[in-house]
């Protein structure tokens, strides 16, 4: 009888190749988390119900179903169709904005973006629209919630670019602005970016909005329990972030429960208006900010509207430089904006005899400490300067210290604020803080202890594979079993001196 054989093809991937490339973080894809501990805040909005997905394209038509096939011409048709958890996704192409005035619910939020790989340009107000802005998310009987406004350009607008209201009774909330690159809006008429008045729970993150003319992003107007955070803000005329409780308009005048964290924040203020402004502000955390090249205040504490002075706030791991035609790195202008507390932040600014901090004559409460500074405060609203020690002297930043830009930062010059290695600023801050990440989402504290300002520096990796390479093993093996024994005997020893001889970087699995 023939032997036959048999040739089994082992098609199986054999061999994993894992390429490993120079230790390294890719931080900027990491979500930015705060410790829970100090971050109450933003009640989440969960998405439990998916609804309908409908489109609108530049050659579609309103007498269309919303369909992809048969997509929709205008946005305003498109936002007025929808039902809690739908979503409109917008092709590429300019269009006019449109006012929003339905709402999801808790679970089914409606959705307005762009859709996937799709370049949308909204670029003045739509046609029923209230205050010649792009966006607008108002109704004037009751109040509009559960909004996702995401990656839309938005621009033009001779009012605010995205414009969300509710009112003093009735306060708007649970609105999602993100992703969204908002420019250009209000430069003729002094507007703003991204801005709300009586919204609650309210989300702004990862926008970038520049060029706008009045501030960045204004959240004003009572509300409470907002997350501004991942933001650029950069050549706005004034603030890059402005809150204001506003008692004039009514409502407690109070915006309570807050943060503002991780923003990056530069070249805005040359109209007057600090980098990040608060008036009227209680109970917000101001942390991991990179704040820089500002013409105006670094961060301000006051009171102008608001009903109360900006009270009880921890400005925590910022990292502040202003212009040398800027005001001061940390100003508190008011001796009524008692209880914050100021903790590992760098305050520089480059101005010639303006310092790092400003405070009133009979400011009380105040906890700062553990800051990398210039040899210039003042404790009289700038009637005269103050060295370190004489600060110190006063019972103020008994742990902090002097140290120069090029000393501390990698690339400042490039606008780098990573620490250096041999920064004076790591290990150097205050274990009590309380943030438990930096301004990229590392972890903190990173090494022996809690850096100072909003970058951590990270300890090299160890070995972690960043690629793989599978290579198929074909191999002829006959069927009877003494062959197998001869296969495995050849085979498993060849496996075995492969593991143990590649180059470091490579393994075998
Ligand atoms: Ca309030
Ligand atoms: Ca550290």
């Amino acid at each position: 009888m023939q032997n036959h054989r048999f040739l089994w093809l082992l098609s199986v991937c054999a061999i994993l190749l894992s390429c490993s490339a120079a230790p390294s973080l890719d931080v900027a894809d990491l979500p930015v988390l705060m410790d829970p501990t100090v971050s109450p805040n933003l009640t989440p909005m969960s998405v439990g119900f998916t609804g309908a997905s409908y489109y609108v394209a530049l050659d579609g038509d309103d007498a269309h179903d919303g369909s992809e096939a048969y997509p929709w011409r205008t946005l305003q048709h498109a936002v007025e169709q929808l039902l809690p958890g739908d979503t409109v996704l917008v092709k590429s192409g300019a269009y006019a904005g449109a006012r929003l005035e339905n709402s999801g619910t808790a679970t089914a939020p409606l959705t307005l973006k762009a859709a996937p790989g799709a370049t949308v340009t909204l670029n003045g107000p739509g046609p029923q629209n209230m205050h010649q802005s792009v966006l607008e998310i108002e109704n004037w009987d009751m109040p509009v919630a559960y909004w996702i406004i995401e990656n839309l350009e938005v621009t033009g607008a001779p009012g605010w670019g995205i414009d969300i209201r509710g009112s003093e009774e009735q306060h708007a909330h649970h609105i999602i602005v993100r992703g969204n690159h908002v420019h250009d809006n209000g430069v003729s008429n002094e507007r703003t970016g991204i801005f709300a008045a009586f919204v609650d729970d309210l989300l702004i993150e990862n926008n970038e909005t520049h060029h706008n003319g009045e501030h960045g992003i204004y959240v004003n107007n009572s509300s409470d329990r907002f997350t501004i955070r991942n933001n650029l803000s950069h050549h706005n005329a004034n603030c890059g972030i402005h809150l204001n409780g506003d008692a004039e308009m009514g409502g407690d005048g109070v915006m309570t429960d807050g943060q503002v964290i991780g923003n990056t924040i530069y070249e805005n203020g040359v109209g007057g208006g600090s980098a990040i402004n608060m008036d009227g502000v209680s109970q917000t955390l101001v942390a991991n900010n990179v704040i820089y090249t500002n013409h105006a205040t670094g961060i301000a504490l006051f009171q102008e509207n608001g009903a109360v002075c900006s009270s009880d706030n921890r400005i925590v791991h910022n990292t502040v430089l202003v212009a040398d035609d800027g005001r001061w790195a940390l100003l508190i202008a008011d001796a009524s904006c008692t209880g914050n507390v100021l903790l590992n932040n760098i305050f520089l600014t480059d101005h010639v005899y303006r310092g790092s901090i400003n405070i009133p004559s009979g400011l009380a409460n105040l906890v700062s400490d553990y800051n990398i500074v210039v040899d210039r405060f003042t404790a009289d609203d700038g009637d005269s300067i103050l060295t370190l020690a004489q600060w110190q002297s006063l019972g103020y930043d008994g742990h902090s210290f002097v140290a120069s830009s090029s000393a501390l930062f990698v690339d400042p010059a490039a606008g780098d604020f990573h620490l250096r290695v041999d920064s004076p600023a790591v290990n150097a801050g205050s274990t009590t803080a309380g943030v438990a990440v930096d301004i990229n989402g590392a972890p903190r504290p990173a090494g022996a202890g809690y850096d100072i300002g909003a970058f951590e520096l990270q300890p090299e990796l160890p070995f972690v594979p960043t690629d793989s390479v599978y290579l198929p093993l074909v191999i002829a093996v006959p069927s009877e079993t003494p062959a197998l024994w001869a296969f495995r005997a050849v085979v498993e020893p060849l496996w075995a001196l492969v593991a143990t001889s590649l180059f470091p970087g490579l393994y075998l699995e």
